[in-house]
């Protein structure tokens, strides 16, 4: 049984995202930072003191999306692809990580997640700019794909929705993109992810 420490509302609703779409069996432990949750818990299983982190036997990982791989590899193809397109995976993510999540939590932080008197309108429009880059590189990517490797959603998709998540919760712009709004729609209302969006919204 997979233990995925966190709680939905943060970003361990990434993980338990990736165990809803591999039908793996999964406990949430939840460690938080909200009311009742304490962060200083976290430490004991990740050495960030940060959520989310998982346990899967004697194998223990941090890093949301590194977590993802790792839940999408125990259940293979299509989710986690072989060959070349397990590159394909890991180059993506990797662009979700280094490219796309800051850019994406500088628009957020000071568009809706700071208290209104510390949000910097200078530094949520330079997050816009940063991250409309991003999204008119995957516009044009998607333009002949319903996903990023092809027909069908895999890891890749996930990693970087999830990230996407934010903004396409947050009444982001996406007019522009109109390729990334469907992608986006289409990933986030898989009954996987409605499911993990239930524990996390509902
Ligand atoms: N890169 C890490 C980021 C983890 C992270 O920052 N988690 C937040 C919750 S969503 C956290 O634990 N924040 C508490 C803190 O930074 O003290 C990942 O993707 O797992």
């Amino acid at each position: 049984m997979l233990k995925i420490h966190g709680i939905p509302r943060s970003r361990a609703f990434r993980c338990i995202w990736a165990a809803e779409e591999a039908g793996l069996p999964y406990e949430v432990v939840p460690i938080g930072f909200l009311p009742g949750f304490k962060l200083e818990r976290a430490v004991a299983i990740n050495p960030n003191n940060k959520i989310p982190a998982l346990e899967d036997g004697d194998l223990v990982l941090f890093e949301s999306l590194a977590i993802n791989l790792h839940i999408a590899g125990k259940a293979g193809a299509p989710l986690m692809p072989a060959g070349d397109d397990a590159s394909r995976v890991m180059q993506w993510t990797l662009w979700t990580a280094t490219e796309v999540e800051a850019t994406t939590m500088r628009w957020a932080y000071n568009t809706y997640l700071k208290p209104e008197g510390e949000r910097v309108a200078s530094e949520a429009a330079a997050g816009k700019e940063a991250l409309d880059l991003r999204l008119a590189v995957l516009d044009s990517v998607l333009a002949d794909r319903a996903f990023l490797l092809g027909d069908t959603f895999t890891v890749a998709d996930l990693n970087l929705s999830c990230v996407l998540y934010a903004p396409w919760m947050n009444k982001y712009d996406l007019a522009r993109f109109p390729k990334v709004k469907a992608w986006l729609d289409a990933c986030l209302t898989r009954p996987a992810a409605l499911r993990a969006r239930q524990q996390r919204e509902g």
